[in-house]
C-alpha cells in the first residue's frame, strides 16, 4: 500500500507509480527521465519514462506528448518499435511503461568501431526502414530519427524509441510545417520550415546509413551554420570505399528535393526494391529470422554497461513513489491538462 502515491486518478486495482521499484536512471531529456523499473508483483523489468507536466506545459509541448501517447496506443506493434505496456498520470507527472532494452544505443557501438561494414549497416538500415514503413502505413511520420532514439536489444535487433515528436494524422501525401529534429539529420525542407511529409524519415535514414558507412553524418561541420549551408546546398560526399549500390541508395535518400527522394512515390516499397537491400529477405527480417551481425554483451536484464554512467550514477528520486506533493499553482494548472492519458496492457483503458 502506498500512502503518498499522488495517484488521485488511479484506483488501487489500477497501475500506479508505487507498483514499481525504480532501480536506475538510464536516460534524461529536457522533459524528464527514463528509469529502469521492476514491477513489484511480476518482477518484470520495464523502462519507465517519467515526464513533468509543469515542464511540458511551460514548453507548450502538450500536443506532442498527447500525440506520443496516442501514437503508442494506436495498437502499434512492430518487432523494431518499442512497445508501450501502460501509461498513467499523477497530479504532476506522466508515466509511460515501455519495453526495457539494454543492448545500448546503436551509435554507442558505432563510436567504438568508427564505421560498420556494409552487411552490418544493411541489416540495421533494413530493420529501421521496415519500422518506418510500418509507421507510414498508419499515417505516422517518425520525424525524429536520431542516434539516441535507435537502440539495440540484447540479441542485437533494432528498437526505435521516442515517439514524442511523431506527427500523427498525415495522409499519404499530407504535409506539415512544425519545426523539429536534431541538427545533423535535419532534412532541407525541415531546416527551411517548409512543408514536409513522410519523406523526411527517408532523409533521416539516409543520414543514419551515411554515418554507419562513413563514420560521420553527411554534411557534417563543426560549424553549425556551415553544416546548415551544406545540408541546403552541397551534394553529399560519397567516397568510393562504399559499394555502388550503397552510394546509389545514399544519393536517393539524401536527395534535397523531397519529391525526387527515394521513397517519394511508393514509400518503403521503393527502398525494399533497391539493389543495396537485395541480400535482405524481408519476410525473414520481419520474423527476426536473420541472425544479428553483432550481439551486445549483456549478462542479464540489470546489466547496465551500455548505458551512460552520467545517468546510471545519478541517485533515483524517491519522489517517484513516496513524496507528498506540494500543490503550487503551476502544479494545479498542470493537473488537469492531460485528460484520458491512462492506458493499460491488453488494450484496456484505465481512466
Ligand atoms: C527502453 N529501454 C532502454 C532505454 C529506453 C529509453 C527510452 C525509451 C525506451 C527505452
Amino acid at each position: 500500500m502506498c500512502l503518498n502515491s499522488q495517484s488521485s486518478l488511479a484506483e488501487d486495482t489500477q497501475i500506479k507509480p508505487c507498483d514499481f521499484d525504480y532501480l536506475k536512471i538510464i536516460g534524461k531529456g529536457s522533459f524528464g527521465k527514463v528509469l529502469l523499473a521492476r514491477h513489484k508483483e511480476t518482477t518484470k523489468y520495464y523502462a519507465v519514462k517519467v515526464l513533468q507536466k509543469k515542464i511540458i506545459l511551460k514548453k507548450k509541448e502538450q500536443k506532442h506528448i498527447m500525440a506520443e501517447r496516442s501514437v503508442l496506443m494506436k495498437n502499434i506493434k512492430h518487432p523494431f518499435l518499442v512497445g508501450l505496456h501502460y501509461s498513467f498520470q499523477t497530479t504532476d507527472k506522466l508515466y509511460f511503461v515501455l519495453d526495457y532494452v539494454n543492448g545500448g544505443e546503436l551509435f554507442y557501438h558505432l563510436q567504438r568501431e568508427r564505421i560498420f561494414l556494409e552487411p552490418r549497416a544493411r541489416f540495421y538500415a533494413a530493420e529501421i526502414a521496415s519500422a518506418l514503413g510500418y509507421l507510414h502505413s498508419l499515417h505516422i511520420v517518425y520525424r525524429d530519427l536520431k542516434p539516441e532514439n535507435i537502440l539495440l536489444d540484447s540479441q542485437g535487433h533494432i528498437v526505435l524509441t521516442d515517439f514524442g515528436l511523431c506527427k500523427e494524422g498525415l495522409e499519404p501525401n499530407g504535409t506539415t510545417t512544425t519545426f523539429c529534429g536534431t541538427p545533423e539529420y535535419l532534412a532541407p525542407e525541415v531546416l527551411q520550415k517548409q512543408a514536409y511529409d513522410r519523406t523526411v524519415d527517408w532523409w533521416c535514414l539516409g543520414s543514419v546509413l551515411y554515418e554507419m558507412l562513413y563514420g560521420l553524418p553527411p554534411f557534417y561541420s563543426r560549424n553549425t551554420a556551415e553544416m546548415y549551408n551544406n545540408i541546403l546546398h552541397k551534394a553529399p560526399v560519397l567516397k568510393p570505399n562504399v559499394s555502388n549500390a550503397g552510394r546509389d541508395l545514399l544519393e536517393g535518400l539524401l536527395q534535397k528535393d523531397r519529391t525526387k527522394r527515394l521513397g517519394g512515390k511508393d514509400d518503403f516499397l521503393e527502398l525494399k526494391c533497391h539493389s543495396f537491400f537485395s541480400p535482405i529477405n524481408w519476410e525473414d527480417l520481419m520474423a527476426k529470422k536473420i541472425t544479428p551481425p553483432f550481439v551486445p554483451s549483456v549478462s542479464g536484464p540489470t546489466d547496465l554497461r551500455h548505458f551512460d554512467p552520467e545517468f546510471t550514477h545519478l541517485p533515483v528520486s524517491s519522489s517517484l513513489c513516496t513524496d507528498t506533493l506540494t500543490v503550487t499553482s503551476s502544479v494545479k494548472e498542470a493537473a488537469g491538462a492531460f485528460p484520458g492519458f491512462s492506458y493499460g496492457d491488453e488494450g484496456q483503458i484505465l481512466s
